[in-house]
């Protein structure tokens, strides 16, 4: 007998016939983003045989280098969602300004930013990389008159869905709309999302961390104290061994803590000390912190509330630590008690 299969589709529209009644203009906007990652998908598979791998001559606004794939991938969320009528405006890391949609199509009342592709060091080398997304309502004193980029700028809490896809051995997008986070694996033969992973939660205890460790000599005291408590295992003040993973595609090392609980952390360092940190507030924090506290879990950026951060630009960073709770909270904590 056949087990009964809950698509993506299916998902959304029982979300729709819920008492908090998903709207159907955000359920087609999640359906659009969901099938541009397929694209993504098939090209980020094709690799070398696709012609799509390398290098572009140019770079993005953040004065990175831009590889074909990022290109591609931007490209891929844009057109997918220009046409659809239920979007304003779009933002990517790809491209400085904001995107509105051009007044051949219609018009709806949904912000969308993103990462097209997420680890971009990793795409060369056949690791997994993924695609965020976080989406806006636009305010209503937008309505009536262009967007603007102060439109986008809202803090990560007003977010009415989260989500990422990975491109691993298996493609997957987990999402969220406010209810929980639930994740889907993309069946190639049938081209569908089909449900594998509901209710996803993040344990509030781990003993895994993920860092980039050759950074240790330009972190801050507090940072300092969590790492070389972590790495003095069972005899030391923590009284536990724990493991380190890095993967350098934020998303690939989130879905890791998303399934198996863990600590993700990309915190500000002395090289660069007038950036908040690496990582991208709008959509790549912002999305992921929602997604974690959705699973149960934490994110600061060792202070605040990531979901709490009045944002000031579209391309703003931020420092990240976010995952399992009682960790997120205790390395919040050193950073507060250093204050
Ligand atoms: P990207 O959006 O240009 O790919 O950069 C973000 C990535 C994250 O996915 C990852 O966590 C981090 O950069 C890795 O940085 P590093 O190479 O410093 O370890
Ligand atoms: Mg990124």
């Amino acid at each position: 007998m056949s087990k009964k299969r809950t698509s993506l589709t299916q998902y959304l529209v029982e979300k729709q016939r819920t008492d908090k009644a998903l709207p159907a203009e955000l359920r087609l906007l999640i359906e659009i983003v969901s099938r541009a990652c397929k694209t993504i998908s098939h090209s980020v598979s094709k690799g070398a045989l696709g012609g799509v791998l390398g290098s572009l001559e140019q770079e993005n606004v953040q004065g990175e280098i831009q590889k074909k794939l990022d290109v591609i991938s931007n490209e891929v969320l844009l057109e997918a969602n220009e046409w659809g009528g239920h979007l304003a405006a779009m933002a990517s890391e790809e491209m400085e300004a904001i995107h509105r949609i051009p007044n051949r199509y219609p018009k709806g009342e949904y912000l969308l930013m993103y990462d097209p592709l997420d680890g971009s060091s990793n795409i060369d080398v056949n690791v997994s990389i993924g695609t965020i997304f976080s989406v806006l309502q636009a305010p209503p004193s937008a309505s009536g008159r262009d967007i603007t980029e102060e439109d986008f700028l809202q803090p990560g809490h007003t977010q009415v869905a989260a989500g990422y896809a990975i491109y691993g051995p298996q493609t997957m997008l987990v999402l969220t709309v406010g209810e929980g986070v639930v994740g889907f694996t993309l069946d190639r033969e049938m081209g569908s999302w089909v449900l594998t992973h509901e209710n996803m939660q993040i344990p509030e205890d781990t003993q895994e961390f993920a860092i980039n460790m050759s950074n240790v000599r330009h972190w801050a005291p507090p940072m300092k104290r969590y790492i070389d408590e972590c790495l003095a295992g069972k005899d030391g003040a923590r009284g536990k061994n724990f493991n380190m993973r890095w993967i350098a595609s934020m998303v690939a090392d989130v879905h890791r803590l998303m399934m198996r609980g863990g600590i993700f952390m990309y915190p500000w360092d002395a090289r660069e000390p007038n950036k908040p940190g690496k990582l991208r507030l709008m959509y790549e924090a912002n999305p992921m912190a929602m997604l974690v506290e959705q699973a149960g879990g934490m994110a600061t950026d060792g202070r605040r509330r990531i979901l709490d951060i009045e944002p000031k630009g579209m391309h703003e960073r931020v420092s990240v630590m976010l995952g399992s709770k009682n960790e997120v909270a205790r390395v919040t904590q050193y950073h507060l008690e250093a204050d």
